[in-house]
């Protein structure tokens, strides 16, 4: 029996490999197949824990060369000259973590044209030598942000980001406001956790409507791949064909979802889970 090739939506993310599963290109990875897209992923660094150091990262980059032949795999297959029925258009920008590997992704990403790029701005990776960490932020800001069509941004990076103090509400959506202005890019600011109150708030700003996400906290402490997994949630959203605003309602309420069902480890972190509004089988 024979029968067609299908042709779902497509999305790439260009990401980290976290080593326990519940970050980087493993939750994105999840989070595409979850909401129905067909995901790849092409590898940026190799990030494992360290229980012996108060968990904080190693970091292993990949070679800039082996980040430029998967994009180029990558665009031979699914990009705009591919010859492909259905055009990857929607790329996410996850950890980056070396001014070499931004400067790679910036040049495969400039001439391209993908319709949305979402970038999840990951800054500081903890572990990392703080000059370092100051070089590759300072790239990530300059070359990559003006790229983005979509941007998320956590506490700390829309803080610095914006060069504002983020104490509540108010602040965060100036924050975010400010962000749009800087690049261009609808802004879904994350509170989350680190806002006081029962919520947990995020706001979206797209320079026309400014929207306070909120959902019930569940504790107060960060769910590992809470922050990758929602811009993967968008990023799968916009796929498909959705808004800007209707994928970060929908994000949210993806990753809702997953801090509810989020899974235990013998680390001091749980994982969100990215199976969506169904629990995950105990065994
Ligand atoms: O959550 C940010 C993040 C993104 N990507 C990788 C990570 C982390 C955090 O640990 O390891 C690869």
């Amino acid at each position: 029996m024979t029968s067609s090739p299908s042709t779902p939506a497509l999305a790439l993310t260009i990401a980290g490999s976290e080593a326990t599963g519940g970050a980087g290109a493993q939750a994105d990875l999840k989070t595409f197949q979850e909401l129905g897209v067909f995901g790849i992923v092409n590898l940026t660094c190799i990030v494992s824990f360290d229980p012996a150091n108060d968990w904080g990262h190693r970091f292993v980059p990949v070679e800039p060369q082996v980040i430029a032949d998967q994009l180029e795999a990558t665009t031979a297959a699914y990009g705009a000259a591919s010859g492909a029925p259905q055009v990857l258009d929607t790329v996410k920008i996850g950890m980056l973590g070396s001014p070499a590997t931004i400067a790679t992704v910036r040049e495969a990403l400039k001439d391209a044209d993908f319709k949305n790029v979402v970038l999840d701005p990951v800054l500081i990776c903890k572990g990392q030598e703080p000059g370092h960490a100051l070089d590759t932020d300072t790239a990530l800001t300059e070359q990559i942000l003006p790229l983005a069509t979509f941007v998320t941004p956590n506490h700390f990076e829309a803080e610095s980001l914006s060069g504002m103090a983020i104490g509540n509400v108010e602040d965060l959506k100036a924050a975010a406001r400010k962000i749009h202005e800087l690049s261009g890019a609808a802004v879904l600011a994350k509170g989350g956790v680190r806002l006081e109150g029962a919520d947990a708030v995020d706001v979206f700003f797209d320079g026309e409507t400014l929207e306070v996400l909120s959902a019930p906290k569940v504790g107060e402490v960060a769910v590992s791949g809470a922050g990758c997994s929602l811009a993967a949630a968008v990023t799968a959203e916009l796929a498909k064909g959705a808004t800007a605003l209707e994928a970060a309602r929908t994000a949210k309420s993806f990753v809702t979802e997953g801090i509810r069902n989020r899974v235990a480890s013998g680390a001091p972190f749980t994982a969100l889970w990215q199976g969506g509004a169904g629990a995950p089988p105990a065994r």
